[in-house]
């Protein structure tokens, strides 16, 4: 069976280096990030027929990063009934408040699940928690990255520790 595919759309290349962490975040958790640039000022069409098609695409969630006034996210759930997490992406005079405020003011009745300012590796974890009702090697995924946060939690606890008897 093919890997669960997740799209991973920015609204620029400039919003990459933070993307990325979703892109690879989501390999990590055996899901195939489909990769693509769609603004939704410069290309609107082109946002709107990949979110049409999307589903029957075969992809099962969007992650959507953009910056300043960031319409992306909400414009690909206007075209979708696919889970859409939007990323809020730091830049410009406003250094991500103008994002954050425009992805997560979606209006009643079209949601963007909204993460962090940059919080791109939230989205995918996001995303590989709602594939994981119906993929148990997601689920598995999921929860040997838990056991490893709290090992490194811990190991870390008792350097402080050590360091302050
Ligand atoms: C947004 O404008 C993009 O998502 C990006 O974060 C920001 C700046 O885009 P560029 O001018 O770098 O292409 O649409």
């Amino acid at each position: 069976m093919s890997a669960p595919q997740v799209a991973v759309l920015m609204g620029s290349d400039s919003d990459l280096p933070v993307m990325e962490k979703a892109i690879e975040t989501l390999k990590e958790l055996g899901i195939k990030p489909q990769v693509k640039i769609l603004s939704a000022h410069r290309v609107p069409d082109k946002v709107a027929e990949f979110a049409k098609n999307a589903r029957k695409s075969g992809c099962e969630a969007v992650i959507a990063g953009a910056g300043l006034a960031a319409h992306l996210a909400g414009a690909v759930a206007a075209n979708t009934t696919l889970p859409v997490i939007g990323v809020p992406l730091k830049s410009g005079a406003l250094a991500g408040a103008d994002a954050l405020y425009a992805t997560v003011q979606m209006p009643s009745g079209i949601p963007v699940a909204t993460v962090a300012i940059d919080g791109a590796r939230n989205a995918a974890i996001l995303a590989a928690q709602i594939l994981s009702i119906k993929y148990p090697d997601i689920a598995q995924k999921l929860d040997d990255m838990r056991a490893r946060m709290r090992q490194e939690l811990e190991k870390k606890s008792s350097e402080v520790e050590q360091r302050y008897k």
